[in-house]
């Protein structure tokens, strides 16, 4: 499975907490793209898609959702939930985004620019790409 969690360090004091990101440092890659998801609803899910090539890490900045992640083979369910993790995601990786909490707040950090081509919205497809 090509993900994976990352914790990253919180720079705290009686002021509150601070989190750094920093690309090709604790974010494995060279950050091109920045955006972040809001105003969600519980029971209207998003992702149901994988990317050819980009990778991407997510992070809750407040409130939690749920990852589901496929690889062709297996399935596996994350719980984001807190700011200063985040999920790692590969190319090749099926992703369902479900059960939002209200108020759900998720910051995305893409390793390349926004290109529709890219994207494989197609489970079916997804299956064929995968296996060759
Ligand atoms: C992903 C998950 C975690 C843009 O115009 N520019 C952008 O950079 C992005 C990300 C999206 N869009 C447009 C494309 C659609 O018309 O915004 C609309 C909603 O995008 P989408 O339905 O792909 O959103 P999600 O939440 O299903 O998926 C997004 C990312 O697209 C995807 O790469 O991995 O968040």
């Amino acid at each position: 499975m090509n993900y994976k969690l990352i914790e990253m360090q919180i720079h705290g004091d009686q002021r509150g907490k601070l989190v750094s990101l920093e690309g090709n440092k604790n974010i494995p890659f060279e950050i091109k793209r920045v955006y972040y998801i809001f105003d969600t609803l519980p029971d209207q899910d998003r992702g149901m898609h994988a990317h050819k090539n980009m990778e991407q890490i997510v992070i809750a900045l407040d409130g939690a959702c749920e990852f589901v992640l496929d690889d062709g083979k297996t399935r596996e369910k994350v719980l984001l939930n807190r700011p200063d993790i985040g999920l790692y995601i590969g190319k090749n990786m099926w992703r369902v985004m479900k059960n939002f909490s209200y108020g759900c707040k998720l910051m995305v950090l893409a390793s390349d620019y926004y290109n529709e081509k890219e994207y494989i919205r197609n489970y079916d497809e997804f299956l064929k790409s995968i296996n060759g």
